[in-house]
C-alpha cells in the first residue's frame, strides 16, 4: 500500500523522482526488457530551466512522480487510469508544431521551440480536481497562456480560445475506437484563457512532460475540472463563438462549456462536494472540494452574474 505522508517528505522533487526511479529499475531487472525500456525512457528525461513560483503554488505535499505519471486519464491511450503510462512509450512527441489560427493577427504553424522560446518558464504546485471526484497536487513547469495570446495579436472579434489535441491513431491505439469524437477538443472564454493562473506545461517535476501527461505541450486551468487541460496540444484557435469541447459533444447534461469546480453544483450521477486524494491511502477520508478549487479568491469575479447551476 502506499503510504502519503504529508509532513515527513519534503516537497523535495528530486528525491521523490529517484525513489520512483531506482524502484522502476528494480522492476525492470526482475521483468525484461518491456520495462527495462520504459525505465530507460524516464531516465533520459530532459531537465528543465525554471524559477519556481511560490506566490501562485500550493503548500500542499505534491503527489509523488509515480502517482502523478501512472494515474492518468489521457483516452487517447485507452480509458483505463493504468493504460497511458502502459501504452504512451510508442508515442513521439518531438519534432513538434503547433498552429494559430482564427481571429488574430499572427498565425501560422510554429516549431514547439518557437513556441516556447520567449517564455521563462516556472513551476506552480497546483490542485487538479478530476470530474470523476479524485484529486491530485502536482508541480508543472509552464508558462501564461494569457502570455502566448498575445504574441499572436487577436482582433477584437476573438472572444473565445480553442485548442486542438494531436489526432495520430497509429502511435494513440484508444483513436482507434470512437470513444470519444477525435481529435480530442476543449475551449476557454478570453478572460480566462487570459487569466494569470492559466499556463500552459512543458514539464512536472522539473522536467519535460512524461507523453503520458499530454507531451510536449498541454494546458492547466486549476480551477477547471481535470478534463479542461487538453493534452498534447497541435492548434490553438481564436473564435467568435463558443468551441465545441469533447465531453460536452459526448455527454452534454454532464459536462458543460465551464467545467468550473463546485461542491455545490453535483454531476448528474454523483456528488461533487468530496475528493479522495491519490496516494492519500485507503483510510484516509475523502476531503471537502472547494470551491473554483481553492482558487475562488482569484477567479470567482470571473463569474459574477453567472447562473453557476446552468453554465456548469
Ligand atoms: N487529449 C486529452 N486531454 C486530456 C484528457 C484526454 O483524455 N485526452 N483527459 C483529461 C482529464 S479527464 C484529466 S483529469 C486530465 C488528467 O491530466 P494528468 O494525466 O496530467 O493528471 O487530462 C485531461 N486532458
Ligand atoms: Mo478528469
Amino acid at each position: 500500500m502506499r503510504v502519503f505522508k504529508p509532513a515527513a517528505i519534503p516537497p523535495s522533487e528530486i528525491t521523490s523522482r529517484e525513489r520512483y526511479l531506482n524502484r522502476r529499475e528494480v522492476i525492470a531487472g526482475l521483468a525484461g526488457t518491456g520495462l527495462a525500456f520504459g525505465a530507460t525512457t524516464a531516465l533520459a528525461a530532459e531537465r528543465l530551466k525554471f524559477t519556481k513560483n511560490a506566490r501562485l503554488s500550493t503548500s500542499e505535499p505534491t503527489n509523488s512522480y509515480e502517482d502523478i505519471t501512472t494515474y492518468n486519464n489521457f483516452y487517447e491511450f485507452g480509458t483505463g487510469k493504468a493504460e497511458p503510462a502502459e501504452r504512451a512509450a510508442r508515442f513521439k512527441p518531438k519534432p513538434w508544431s503547433v498552429t494559430i489560427a482564427g481571429e488574430a493577427e499572427v498565425k501560422g504553424t510554429f516549431t514547439l521551440e518557437d513556441i516556447l522560446k520567449p517564455h521563462a518558464l516556472e513551476e506552480r504546485i497546483y490542485r487538479l480536481r478530476c470530474v470523476e471526484a479524485w484529486s491530485m497536487v502536482i508541480p508543472w513547469v509552464g508558462f501564461p497562456l494569457g502570455d502566448l495570446i498575445r504574441r499572436f495579436r487577436p482582433t477584437s472579434r476573438a472572444r473565445y480560445v480553442a485548442f486542438k489535441s494531436v489526432m495520430r491513431p497509429d502511435e494513440m491505439p484508444g483513436q482507434r475506437f470512437p470513444v470519444l469524437d477525435w481529435p480530442y477538443v476543449e475551449g476557454l472564454r478570453m478572460d480566462e484563457a487570459m487569466h494569470p493562473l492559466t499556463i500552459l506545461a512543458a514539464g512536472l517535476y522539473g522536467e519535460v512532460l512524461p507523453n503520458q501527461n499530454g507531451a510536449p505541450l498541454r494546458l492547466v486551468v486549476p480551477w477547471k475540472y481535470g478534463f479542461k487541460g487538453i493534452k498534447s496540444i497541435v492548434e490553438i484557435r481564436f473564435t467568435e463563438r463558443v468551441p465545441p469541447t469533447s465531453w460536452n459533444i459526448s455527454a452534454p447534461r454532464e459536462y458543460g462549456f465551464y467545467a468550473n469546480v463546485n461542491p455545490q453544483v453535483d454531476h448528474p450521477r454523483w456528488s461533487q462536494a468530496q475528493e479522495r486524494r491519490i496516494g492519500a491511502g485507503i483510510f484516509t477520508p475523502k476531503q471537502p472540494t472547494l470551491m473554483l478549487n481553492g482558487y475562488a479568491d482569484q477567479v470567482a469575479s470571473l463569474y459574477a452574474g453567472l447562473d453557476l447551476r446552468k453554465n456548469y
